[in-house]
């Protein structure tokens, strides 16, 4: 804790520190709690950032900084339609920065923290999912008029299924760790569904869909709820970028409306949960069919399949290439999690068609 209040004494914070805890699930970054008194002086989240995998750390603070403070621009200048939704911004240093080097060498960042909020790694009931779908797209309408092109491209190609399937390939080819033989099937299930999974790609190139600022990491523990239930604030911003608006629903699909957890060892246990599936796409479209074209909707239902396949297939990659890349809690983690994340593409599949139908219904209602 020493170590990190001295970093913390860094920033231009307020109260007095009474804790400092390991905090949330990410996989990339270490996050901690900041606790601070007397109330109302602001809790904070400190951040280890991994720049391993975000080397420009001065393009990602650039890009939180504007998007956090065009975010903020809209709440206030449109508070009465937002309500209680608010974002998440970047304490500054003392000399004027954003994020501060140890003498080691790691970049640290800090966040407000909301008090009292708090996450789901999985949405219990249907109204938690409902608010899920009405904060990102919230998220999306707000930076609707951001000119997605000015954003540095923190992690270029990120769901880009050719370059992800072209890494896999690779790592399967060196298999540098000797775990192809182990992995057979989950290598069977990812070259079985290529074709398919260049779906959303193809469309971009062709013009049918739009760039447009896009939050690449809508997992439902990115989403900040209040003591009612309310959804309050979207948060990680790490991976804002350009991209399509389906990576964004299909992740969040993932995570948002399964019926297991992300690395669920009980296949049995991961299903497609269409309740909540129904009450997330009718918060989402809610807000979001104002503002998304006809082939974007038309491609939700498969967003959602492609954005578990594509997930899986990366915690397959760095299964097999020896975990580099996840955090990993045991031997083996990035497999099971990809074994998880297959399971529910199958589930997705079985019940595609109830998938689009419920889409369809969203539109109306
Ligand atoms: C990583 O660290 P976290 O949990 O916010 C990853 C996402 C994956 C996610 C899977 C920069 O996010 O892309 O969807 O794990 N972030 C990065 O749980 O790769
Ligand atoms: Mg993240």
């Amino acid at each position: 804790m020493n170590s990190h209040i001295n970093i913390i004494s860094r920033f231009k914070t307020e109260g007095d520190i009474i804790s400092v805890k390991p905090f949330g699930s990410g996989h990339i970054n270490d996050s901690y709690l900041v606790t601070t008194a007397p109330e109302p002086a602001t809790n904070y989240l400190l951040q280890r950032i991994n720049h391993k995998i975000f080397t420009n750390v001065g393009e990602l603070t650039n890009n939180i900084r504007r998007i956090t403070k065009h975010l903020q621009q809209k709440l206030i200048s449109d508070q009465a339609r937002y309500g209680h939704f608010q974002t998440i911004h970047l304490t500054q240093t003392r000399s004027g920065g954003y994020y501060t080097q140890d003498e080691e060498g790691n970049y640290w960042r800090l966040y407000n923290h909301v008090r009292q909020s708090r996450s789901y790694d999985m949405l219990e009931n249907p109204e938690l999912a409902y608010e899920g779908g009405k904060a990102f797209a919230t998220f999306q309408y707000l930076t609707s008029d951001f000119k997605a092109d000015t954003l540095f491209e923190i992690l270029p190609n990120f769901h880009n299924i050719a370059f992800r399937l072209s890494n896999f390939r690779e790592v399967v080819r060196c298999n540098p760790a000797h775990r192809v033989r182990d992995a057979k099937e989950e290598i069977d299930f990812v070259e079985s569904r290529v074709e398919e999974m260049h779906t959303i790609l193809r469309l971009g190139e062709l013009g049918k869909i739009p760039l447009r600022v896009t939050h690449n990491d809508t997992k439902c523990n990115n989403v900040l709820f209040n003591p009612e239930n309310k959804a309050i604030a979207v948060v990680d911003l790490d991976t804002v970028m350009p991209g399509y608006v389906l990576y964004d629903f299909g992740d969040a699909i993932r995570t948002g409306a399964s019926t297991g957890a992300e690395d669920e060892a009980d296949l049995l246990r991961v299903n497609i949960d269409l309740d909540l599936f129904t009450a997330y796409a009718k918060g989402y479209l809610g807000i979001a069919r104002n503002f998304l074209n006809t082939i974007e909707i038309n491609h939700l239902a498969f967003s959602a399949k492609f954005m578990t396949y594509l997930i899986g297939l990366r915690f397959l990659t760095d299964h097999i290439d020896g975990d580099h890349y996840f955090k990993i809690g045991f031997p083996g983690h990035n497999l099971q999690r990809a074994r998880a994340q297959f399971k529910l593409v199958q589930s997705m599949e079985e019940h595609f068609t109830a998938m689009r139908d419920i889409i369809n219904k969203a539109l109306d209602g």
